[in-house]
């Protein structure tokens, strides 16, 4: 039997480059509160993400629930936004006590279904939160138009698009703010750590309270805030990861092409995966198991883990159907994001991932 396979392992830079990078630190004692590094990592993402404005948090969660809070909408209002994703999109909602409702995925990539929002509006409604999930780009500009013709506004979840561009333009160019991760599992990551990206610097100044509890100098807070802030180690090791993220990039891109002729071989699975006008960041490596496959997705995920391969139902159950969001939202029918959910896996997928070990992957899918 072959060792654990995980369905992701976190990017790291050569030990030298970031032990030597951590060394000043040592000098100046300097480990937080918006340090050298901080600022340094903000301006190198603008400039690598191709956006006006970066925020650098704790994590992706924060930065999501205070780029929503940002908005100060009033409690109660109604986000629309999509059940097929991690928990924090849902939680980051509630938690600004605001009303989640659900609006179905569309079976070709599990972004939102852009052709029912309008049936979802409502006179409370004052934000859409949709989710580039494994960064598959939204129908962004229809998102737009709804918006402006609701006086919405758009806050994406691009968790997982760190680097995606779609029609030349950097994936945080689009909606009124973009959040990102960088959790040790991202294609980019600064261990934990996150960004809100966007172009009104007046959101810039916001989320400088929200995540520093409103201080604005030594005896003087001008708001209610929590700490969001990333550390300085965390920074460094996002400095050294983007040095490597073209590398980390192309090698993903070569392990899913693996995937991709060997899949379209075997019956009955379909990749979940989206092409169009975007330059991707090959995140993760979804597979929808369809109804033709001779088991159902939880006997092969059954099948790969009594093998010691861990592939993860990354987005089952719908975060509607956790008993804790149940009881605060809207009832709605969500049929296609329950059947993808009901079949989706996510195979493991990462740069240093062994050809032969997808190779051995692809045998126990296709031989069932
Ligand atoms: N929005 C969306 C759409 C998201 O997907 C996420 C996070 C967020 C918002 C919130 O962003 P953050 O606040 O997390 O920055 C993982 C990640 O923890 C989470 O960041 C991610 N989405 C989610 C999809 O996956 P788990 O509970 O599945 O992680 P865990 O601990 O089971 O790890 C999965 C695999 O990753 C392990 O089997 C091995 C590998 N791993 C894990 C860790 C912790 C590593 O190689 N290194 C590590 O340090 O949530």
């Amino acid at each position: 039997m072959q060792d654990k396979i995980l369905v992701t392992r976190s990017s790291m830079p050569p030990y030298e480059e970031y032990i030597e990078a951590i060394k000043p630190l040592w000098e100046t004692h300097w480990l937080t509160n918006m340090g050298q590094y901080h600022r340094e990592l903000e301006e190198r993402l603008k400039e690598y993400l191709g956006v006006p404005e970066v925020s650098l948090m704790v994590n992706g969660h924060m930065a999501l629930e205070l780029a929503i809070q940002a908005f100060d909408f009033p409690a109660g209002a109604e986000v629309i936004t999509t059940p097929f994703t991690f928990i924090s999109t849902t939680h980051a909602i509630v938690r600004n006590r605001l009303q989640p409702v659900f609006c179905d995925i569309k079976p070709e990539d599990g972004t939102m279904d852009e052709t029912q929002i309008e049936s979802l509006i409502t006179d409370r409604t004052v934000a859409i939160v949709p989710v580039h999930v494994y960064g598959n780009v939204c129908n962004v500009e229809k998102i737009q138009e709804i918006a402006a013709k609701h006086h919405l506004k758009v806050i994406y979840d691009a968790a997982h698009a760190f680097g995606v561009k779609y029609k030349g333009q950097g994936i945080g160019n689009y909606g009124d703010v973009s959040v990102f991760s960088f959790h040790a599992t991202k294609v980019f990551n600064t261990i934990e750590g996150g960004a809100a990206a966007f172009s009104d610097s007046g959101i810039y100044k916001k989320l400088a309270d929200l995540k520093n509890f409103g201080i604005r100098g030594e005896e003087l807070v001008t708001g209610i805030g929590a700490n969001a802030k990333m550390n300085e180690f965390a920074a460094i090791m996002g400095l050294c990861n983007l040095n490597h993220i073209s590398y980390y990039i192309e090698e993903r891109k070569k392990r899913f092409e693996v995937y991709e002729s060997g899949l379209a071989k075997i019956k009955g699975v379909r990749l979940l995966n989206q092409e169009k006008d975007t330059i991707r960041n090959y995140s993760y490596m979804p597979i929808v198991v369809e109804d033709e496959y001779p088991m159902s997705r939880d006997e092969l995920y059954c099948k790969l883990k009594d093998n010691n391969i861990f592939a993860r139902k990354y987005f089952y159950p719908l975060t509607s159907d956790q008993d804790c969001i149940r009881n605060q939202c809207k009832e709605a029918e969500l049929k296609c994001a329950r059947r993808i959910s009901e079949r989706v896996l996510t195979l493991p997928f990462y740069p240093t991932l062994g050809i032969e070990v997808i190779n051995t992957i692809l045998r126990f899918i296709g031989n069932v």
